[in-house]
């Protein structure tokens, strides 16, 4: 049987992440087509851009239930609009003539970060779940990230051979931010240990950004599992990637300690 691959599409590569509830639909094709040349057996886990942050940032949802503050109406419509990002990508799916299923987390996954609750819910063809707002035990409600998702997918699935972020607007992890990067900065293999100045958009961004990713990156590569980052928007790249191929990137490792 084909190995198994897990692979996040980052939401700042699958949606315009200025834009509120904005497709990349030429990305989410090109990713979809992808999937259907691969070999491997798939679980694809999609972020949120701006189908999910910019809501959950206006009204607190990462922090849980705010006394004094109305945020039943932002829960159900962040809720919503992930369900139809989702339509999206199965649609795009569909087309390219894979069989997927999804499963909403705010369905079946209690609690965020890396330690939430619930079975991992798999299907026989393509797997797909995605950053969502769920129900939690002391904050009442929280958002649980697609990078949480990656994780423990890669740790708890038999037969998981390899991780992929593929991400938006970088080749990897760069040793400055993007504005200031050049053809140099791409970290090529990355362990905790490097330095880097991560850039993180707070002001929109409701969960990780690209420190998120690497620390998640790491604790997987921990299991013996193959970890890579490469730009979303080079198919061939996201096709090599999976495949186990070399391509340009950034392999996570999960250093001495
Ligand atoms: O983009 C966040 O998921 P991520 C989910 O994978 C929401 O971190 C609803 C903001």
């Amino acid at each position: 049987m084909a190995g198994t691959v897990v692979i996040k599409w980052g939401g700042g590569l699958i949606t315009h992440k200025d834009q509120l509830c904005t497709v990349n639909s030429e990305v989410i094709e090109s990713l979809a087509k992808v999937c259907a040349d691969s070999s491997k057996r798939l679980v694809i886990v999609h972020g949120a851009g701006s189908f999910g942050h910019m809501k959950a940032k206006k009204f607190r949802l990462a922090e849980g239930r705010i006394k004094g503050m109305n945020q039943d109406d932002a829960v159900e419509s962040v809720r919503s609009d992930m369900k139809l990002l989702n339509k999206f990508v199965m649609e795009a799916l569909q087309r390219a003539g894979v069989e997927a299923k999804s499963f909403p987390p705010h369905e079946w996954a209690l609690g965020t970060g890396p330690n939430f609750e619930g079975e991992l819910p798999i299907f026989d063809g393509v797997t797909v779940v995605f950053g969502d707002v769920v129900e939690d035990k002391e904050k009442e409600f929280g958002i649980l990230s697609g990078d949480d998702l990656i994780l423990r997918y890669s740790k708890e699935l038999d037969g998981v051979e390899r991780a992929v972020f593929a991400i938006g607007g970088v080749d990897g992890i760069l040793r400055v931010p993007p504005g200031r990067a050049g053809a140099d900065d791409l970290i090529e293999v990355w362990n905790p240990d490097v330095e880097f100045e991560g850039e993180h958009a707070s002001e929109i961004d409701v969960t990780g950004g690209i420190g998120l990713k690497a620390a998640r990156g790491a604790e997987i590569s921990k299991n013996g599992i193959d970890v890579i980052l490469v730009n979303g928007e080079f198919p061939s790249r996201v096709l090599d990637a999976i495949e186990g191929k070399s391509v340009i990137g950034t392999r996570i490792m999960s250093g001495n300690s």
